[in-house]
């Protein structure tokens, strides 16, 4: 059987050998009673490689955002958070299921919002109005193409955060896609954020698993609310064991990642149909507009499919995505495919 190209998601990427090793001689313990000796060696890796004091070992990404938006916001807050952001757009909207805050959702550059206008919706509360008591930011911008969002931006967002005494909330799905493209070290980006959660999941092709770095205080209350929404497990070592193999092992190989999304958006970005700038990738996520004359998104899909080349629609386009499964043969054939359906 030929090989599936699956380029929906780095989510997809199966655990290394060296994972499947490590999950079965995880030494385990009940980790809601605090005795499972692997999670706590993941949590202990993870807050010393963001350089925060504390981390929490959650199932998912979308837990450990609900959990941090839970701890920094009271009921009649608002939320500053960018448009596009995968909190306000793909979490099944649990800041109002969940936290009970409202979002005030801001456009952007490219993931990037501009501070001038982060303060000014700034809001001080009143009678008619809540209180603003946390920004999120998302680096790198999963809707926005993978986009990297330049660090000057988040320090001057952080200044007016520290300024306004509002907490900033980073999530950091792929930041390690952002430490490789920009060459800035996590703990640089995770010092913008009050809290970070990030995933082994994706890129890092952990089979599951995000932490959340941030103050003890912090990660003592999101344990709570982590049990709350149903997320203490119990003998998760088998989870936790290949996410330090993740930590340990996988983050380096990202540039291939990057470097492949490169060639792929750079060869059909001239083909018919195809709206794309591959100035814009800037790591391992390639979102194009799609407008030709004869195929539509569905079609063309389905036609990639026929040739076991997997890729998702997404809002006003379509999106590939390269990770540790997809090899240079991958993107070879995802081309070929464009070339023959496109030119017919
Ligand atoms: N993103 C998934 C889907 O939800 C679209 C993907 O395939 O890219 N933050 C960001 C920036 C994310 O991209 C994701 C997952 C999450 C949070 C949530 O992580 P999970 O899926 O572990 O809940």
């Amino acid at each position: 059987m030929a090989k599936i190209s699956d380029f929906r998601s780095d989510t997809v990427t199966r655990p290394t050998p060296n994972m499947r090793k490590a999950m079965a001689e995880a030494v385990v313990g009940d980790d809601v009673l605090g005795d499972d000796p692997t999670v706590q060696e993941l949590e202990a890796l993870a807050a010393e490689t963001m350089g925060k004091e504390a981390a929490l070992f959650v199932p998912s990404g979308t837990m450990g955002n609900s959990v941090s938006v839970k701890v920094w916001t009271r009921e009649l807050e608002e939320v500053i958070i960018e448009e596009r952001s995968h909190i306000y757009n793909m979490e099944s909207t649990h800041m109002t299921f969940i936290s009970r805050v409202t979002p005030r959702p801001l456009p952007s550059r490219r993931g990037a919002m501009d501070p001038d206008e982060v303060e000014r919706n700034i809001r001080k509360p009143s009678v008619h109005i809540p209180r603003t008591s946390l920004i999120c930011v998302e680096n790198t911008h999963n809707n926005w193409s993978g986009a990297l969002v330049p660090m000057e931006n988040l320090r001057a967002i952080r200044e007016i955060a520290d300024r306004h005494e509002i907490r900033i909330h980073f999530d950091g799905a792929r930041i390690f896609n952002a430490s490789v493209a920009s060459g800035i070290p996590v703990k640089e980006y995770a010092a913008i954020g009050d809290s970070l959660m990030f995933c082994l999941s994706k890129g890092l092709s952990a089979p599951a698993g995000s932490l959340l770095v941030g103050n003890k205080d912090f990660i003592d209350y999101g344990r709570r609310v982590r049990k709350a929404l149903g997320g203490g497990l119990r003998q998760v070592g088998v989870l936790a064991a290949p996410g330090i193999v993740a930590l340990s092992e996988m983050t380096d190989r990202l540039k291939e990642d990057h470097d492949r999304a490169k060639k792929l958006a750079s060869s059909i970005s001239e083909l018919p149909g195809i709206e794309l700038n591959p100035e814009n990738i800037d790591t391992n996520i390639i979102i194009f507009g799609f407008n030709h004359p004869k195929l539509t998104i569905p079609v063309f899909l389905e036609q990639l499919k026929k040739r076991e080349i997997l890729a998702l629609a997404t809002r006003g386009g379509i999106r590939f995505v390269t990770h540790k499964d997809i090899n240079d043969e991958d993107v070879e054939k995802a081309i070929e495919a464009f070339r023959q359906l496109l030119a017919s």
